[in-house]
């Protein structure tokens, strides 16, 4: 069997810009100021956030991981006929290996199908899994998987996978136009599997988000960088401070940079001037935590009749099987 290597880039730098020039505009001059989480992911920012997995406090990773390698066969029992995995998001894909191997143990998974928006992370991922598994085909996408689905490729019998909880950076009503999404590039009897944080004490919660050494407001951060970088701002990194809470009534950790001082930023290409009152926050990304039986039940309601679900001991993570 002679299997194949590639990558699409559906999504060049200057459609990148322009997005991020949309972005930056509504956002920042809106009353209160919010960035779009998916703007902390250059280079600089997909390191930053592996590293994130590491931390002693940032739980999400390692227990996926450890559900992954429990589970991975029985959820290969659960979606049988499998032939192409679709990860939406898929960074390093370190853990998705662990799904790889269970499928591609059960036979008929032949196509593994990583998208992301950083070609630099793709690249290396798909390159890696290629050599690790070379009886997959691996074919990269390098797009925007909120408004670009319909241009993946289809190679066959499908699963579609969202982990790491990233689809906690989504509020409830686009949470809802994702799956109406995903239902439109999905036939009958196909699958969407996802890996979601469940809601435990702030606690546990809360440090995850604000690390004792510092990554986390480094990562969140980054996304002033890729502002300067990309649309020539000259946004000052540190005056600005690192902010995570709890916000019980949504249900979801909020990160927010706070300006130290009053001071404004011009937005290069923008021609903009964007002014900064000393302890004015500004939203950089929701980081949702679900119940499960109410994410059974918001699935449910989108399409996708939940099969299975598995959940570690501490109930900190799930990982949820939905078909259409
Ligand atoms: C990759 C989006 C799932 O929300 O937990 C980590 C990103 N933000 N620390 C998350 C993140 C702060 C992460 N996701």
């Amino acid at each position: 069997m002679t299997t194949s290597l590639s990558i699409d880039v559906q999504l060049s730098d200057d459609d990148l810009a322009a997005a991020l020039r949309a972005d930056a505009r509504a956002g920042l001059t809106a009353t209160r100021k919010s960035l779009p989480s998916k703007w902390f992911y250059d280079v600089r920012g997909s390191k930053l956030f592996d590293a994130i997995t590491e931390l002693p406090e940032y739980y999400p990773t390692r227990t996926e991981r450890a559900l992954l390698r429990d589970r991975a066969g029985e959820i290969a029992l659960a979606a049988p006929g499998v032939q192409e995995l679709v990860e939406l998001g898929s960074g390093s894909s370190e853990k998705t290996r662990l799904l790889l191997r269970a499928f591609g143990a059960r036979g008929a998974l032949h196509t593994y199908l990583p998208q992301d928006v950083s070609e630099t992370a793709l690249r290396e991922a798909a390159d890696w899994i290629h050599t690790e598994f070379p009886a997959l085909s691996v074919h990269g996408v390098v797009s925007d998987f909120t408004s670009m689905l319909g241009a993946l490729p289809r190679r066959g019998r499908r699963m579609v996978v969202l982990l790491g909880g990233t689809l906690g950076n989504f509020a409830r009503p686009q949470r809802a136009e994702f799956f109406a999404r995903v239902r439109e590039i999905l036939d009958p009897g196909e699958h969407l599997l996802l890996g979601v944080g469940l809601a435990v004490d702030p606690a546990i919660m809360v440090p995850a988000y604000d690390d004792a050494a510092g990554v986390t407001a480094e990562f969140n951060r980054n996304v002033l960088h890729v502002m300067n970088e990309r649309l020539g701002a000259d946004f000052v990194p540190n005056r600005f401070r690192h902010v995570a809470v709890w916000d019980a009534e949504n249900e979801w950790i909020e990160m927010r940079l706070e300006a130290t001082e009053d001071h404004t930023v011009a937005l290069g290409e923008l021609g903009l001037s964007i002014p900064f009152a000393a302890g004015e926050q500004m939203r950089t990304e929701i980081s949702a935590k679900f119940r499960l039986d109410a994410f059974r039940a918001e699935l449910a309601e989108a399409g996708f009749p939940v099969q299975c679900s598995w959940t570690d001991p501490d109930d900190r993570f799930a990982l949820v099987l939905g078909s259409m």
